[in-house]
């Protein structure tokens, strides 16, 4: 009996793992994967959202608008080169975002994105908003968007290698220190 409980409290355990760290939502074939935004204060009036689109049906489909309470108005962007070598952005042609059959369309920063104009809040690390995106033919979907710092670049890496080419020269030095510190300051 005791080793049943402890088996299905360990099959909970990982089901609640499992749940939470995918963040994927499925409607359907169509399977929205790891929608997130860049956090920015309330001054940024607009921000973006960025996701991949997964569709697993046969047919062909397109994500055809969007709308949040995290925005006045959602439009469908994408990034392109103006003249003079300069990045724009505009409402994607044919107003919707194309998803092949069998394929992925990523919304990244610099390419597709759901752009959010109006902002109705900051957006914090951490915050969570609820996204509806209406598919052709997958139909409705509500998505969570998690709103991350900027990147994810690791942020202790230069600061490390810094401290390293830094210490180089002084490391006897620093080590003979610590070595009178350390037996200076032992009571
Ligand atoms: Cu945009």
């Amino acid at each position: 009996m005791n080793r049943f409980r402890v088996l299905l409290f360990v099959l909970l355990l990982l089901g609640l793992v499992v749940g939470c760290s995918s963040g994927t939502t499925t409607s359907g074939k169509m399977e929205v994967q790891d929608a997130w935004g860049r956090t920015s204060p309330m001054a940024a009036q607009n921000g973006a959202f960025y996701m991949n689109l997964v569709n697993n049906s046969s047919e062909d489909d397109a994500l055809k608008s969007a709308s949040t309470d995290a925005c006045d108005v959602v439009e469908l962007h994408e990034m392109y080169m103006m003249e003079n070598d300069v990045m724009g952005m505009r409402p994607v042609q044919g107003g919707e975002i194309p998803v092949p059959s069998g394929q992925t369309v990523e919304l990244k920063p610099g390419g597709l994105h759901v752009m959010c104009i109006g902002k109705t809040a900051d957006f914090n690390v951490g915050d969570k908003y609820t996204l509806n995106l209406e598919f052709a033919k997958a139909g409705s979907m509500a998505v969570t968007v998690d709103i991350r710092e900027t990147g994810e670049m690791p942020a202790n890496m230069n600061m490390e290698g810094m401290n390293n080419n830094d210490g180089m020269g002084n490391m006897e030095q620093n080590g003979e220190d610590m070595g009178n510190m350390n037996s200076g300051n032992g009571g």
